[in-house]
C-alpha cells in the first residue's frame, strides 16, 4: 500500500463531468484511506450521504453593494489557504482550470505551507472554450505553468494544450472513469414498458444541453430514423437549448415520441433500458457520458472529434463525421435492427470500460501520480 495523504479537492458542484469525476475521485480515494477535504461552493451533487474520511467545506461568496460581481475566486483561494493550513493538506487537486487553479496558487502563497502540492486536472472547455478567449488564454496558461501536476483527460486534450497554450510544463494523461459495479445493466421492465409500451426501440441522450452538444442533431438523426424504426427518444438534462429542441419535435410532429426528462438521478435504470445512445457534439474532449452508457451496455453513435476516439473504438460504438446526420442515423437504423449487433458492441462497449476506465483501473492512477509529485 502507497503513502496516505490529505487531499483538497475543489471542482464546480452542480454541472458538468468534471465535477462528477472530482467527486468520485475523492470518494473512491477515501475508500483507500485517504483524508479528502472538498472546498466548493456547494456541496458537490454526488456527494449524496457522509462517507467516510470526506469533509466538505463551504466558500461562502460575499455579497456587497460595491461588488456587482462577487470575487469568488479570492473567496476560494482564502478558503483553500485556510484548509491547507489547519487541515495538513498535503495535496490541493483543483478541476477545471479557471478559476481554481489561480485560486489554488494565491492559497499556496498566503498558506505557511509552502510544500503542498498545487495539481490542476484540465477537463475540456476550460481549455477549448474558455481557456482559449484571447481575454482568458494568459491567465490558464499561468495557471498551468504555477501548478506542479497537470493532467489531462484525454491525449486529444493534452495536445491541444500544448499546441495552443505552448506550455512547459509536463501534462499525463489520465483518463476519466466509471464505477462498473454501479454502472451496469440492470433489467427493469416496468420502466422499459413505460417508456416504450410496444416494444419500441428506446434511444437515449445526456447532457447539459448546451450549443456544443447538438442537440438539433440529436433530434434530426432521431427523425430520420424514425422512418425505418419504430423508437422513443429519452432526452435527460436541461439547459440552454432544450426549448430550441421542443420546437424542433412540435414542427417535425414527433411530440408523442420524444420524452424531456429533464435532469435525473436515476442515470443506470435510463440507461439500462436503452438500445442506443446519441453524442453528435460540436467537441468533447472526453465525453463522459457516452462512458456512462458503455458501462450499461449501450453501444453509442457518436461524433468523430476529440477524446471520443480514445475512447469508442471499432465495434464498441460507432464514430461518424461531425454533423454527417444522415450517416449516424443510417448507422443506429443498422444497430436498431440487428439485435446480434446492438449485442456485440454493447458487450464490447462494457468489457473496454472495465479494462481501461475503470475506477479501481483509474483512481490507482492518480495516486502513483500524486506520489511523484509529492
Ligand atoms: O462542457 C463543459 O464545459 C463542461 C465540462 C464538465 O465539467 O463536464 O465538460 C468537459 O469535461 C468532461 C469531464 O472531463 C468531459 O467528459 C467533457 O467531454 C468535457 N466537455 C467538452 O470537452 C465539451
Amino acid at each position: 500500500m502507497g503513502i496516505i495523504l490529505k487531499i483538497g479537492i475543489t471542482c464546480y458542484p452542480t454541472y458538468g463531468g468534471s465535477g462528477v469525476i472530482a467527486t468520485e475521485l475523492g470518494k473512491g480515494l477515501a475508500k483507500k484511506g485517504h483524508e479528502i477535504h472538498f472546498i466548493s461552493y456547494k456541496m458537490p451533487l454526488r456527494l449524496d450521504r457522509c462517507y467516510d474520511r470526506i469533509y466538505f467545506h463551504e466558500v461562502e461568496v460575499l455579497s456587497y453593494p460595491l461588488f456587482e460581481y462577487p470575487p469568488y475566486a479570492l473567496s476560494l483561494a482564502s478558503k483553500m489557504g485556510e484548509i491547507i493550513e489547519y487541515q495538513n493538506i498535503e495535496i490541493l487537486h483543483v478541476h477545471y482550470c479557471i478559476p481554481h487553479s489561480i485560486s489554488g496558487y494565491i492559497a499556496k502563497q498566503i498558506s505557511n505551507k509552502k510544500d503542498i502540492k498545487l495539481i490542476t486536472t484540465l477537463h475540456g472547455t476550460d481549455i477549448t472554450l474558455v481557456g482559449n478567449e484571447p481575454s482568458f488564454l494568459p491567465v490558464t496558461k499561468f495557471g498551468i505553468e504555477v501548478s506542479d501536476g497537470v493532467t489531462a483527460v484525454s491525449d486529444y486534450l493534452k495536445n491541444r494544450t500544448y499546441k495552443e497554450f505552448n506550455v512547459s510544463k509536463e501534462i499525463q494523461t489520465i483518463y476519466n472513469f466509471v464505477d462498473t459495479k454501479i454502472f451496469r445493466k440492470i433489467e427493469n421492465d416496468r420502466l422499459k414498458k413505460r417508456f416504450a409500451p410496444k416494444g419500441e426501440k428506446i434511444i437515449s441522450h445526456i447532457s447539459n444541453f448546451r450549443p456544443l452538444k447538438r442537440i438539433d442533431n440529436v433530434v434530426n438523426i432521431f427523425n430520420f430514423i424514425l422512418k425505418e424504426v419504430d423508437a422513443v427518444l429519452l432526452l435527460i438534462g436541461d439547459g440552454p437549448d432544450r426549448v430550441k429542441a421542443e420546437v424542433m419535435c412540435r414542427e417535425m410532429n414527433i411530440c408523442d415520441r420524444v420524452k424531456f426528462l429533464g435532469k435525473q438521478d436515476g442515470i443506470v435504470d435510463l440507461l439500462s433500458v436503452s438500445d442506443l445512445f446519441l453524442m453528435p457534439s460540436e467537441l468533447e474532449s472526453f465525453g463522459l457520458s457516452a462512458l456512462e452508457a458503455m458501462s450499461c451496455e449501450v453501444p453509442v453513435i457518436a461524433s468523430d472529434v476529440g477524446g471520443l476516439k480514445e475512447l469508442i473504438v471499432e465495434n464498441t460504438g460507432y464514430l461518424i463525421g461531425k454533423n454527417n446526420i444522415e450517416g449516424m442515423a443510417k448507422k443506429g437504423i443498422e444497430i436498431l435492427s440487428d439485435e446480434n449487433l446492438r449485442e456485440f458492441s454493447g458487450e464490447n462497449a462494457r468489457k473496454r470500460v472495465e479494462e481501461f476506465f475503470d475506477i479501481d483501473v483509474i483512481v490507482p492512477q492518480y495516486e502513483k501520480y500524486y506520489e511523484e509529485v509529492h
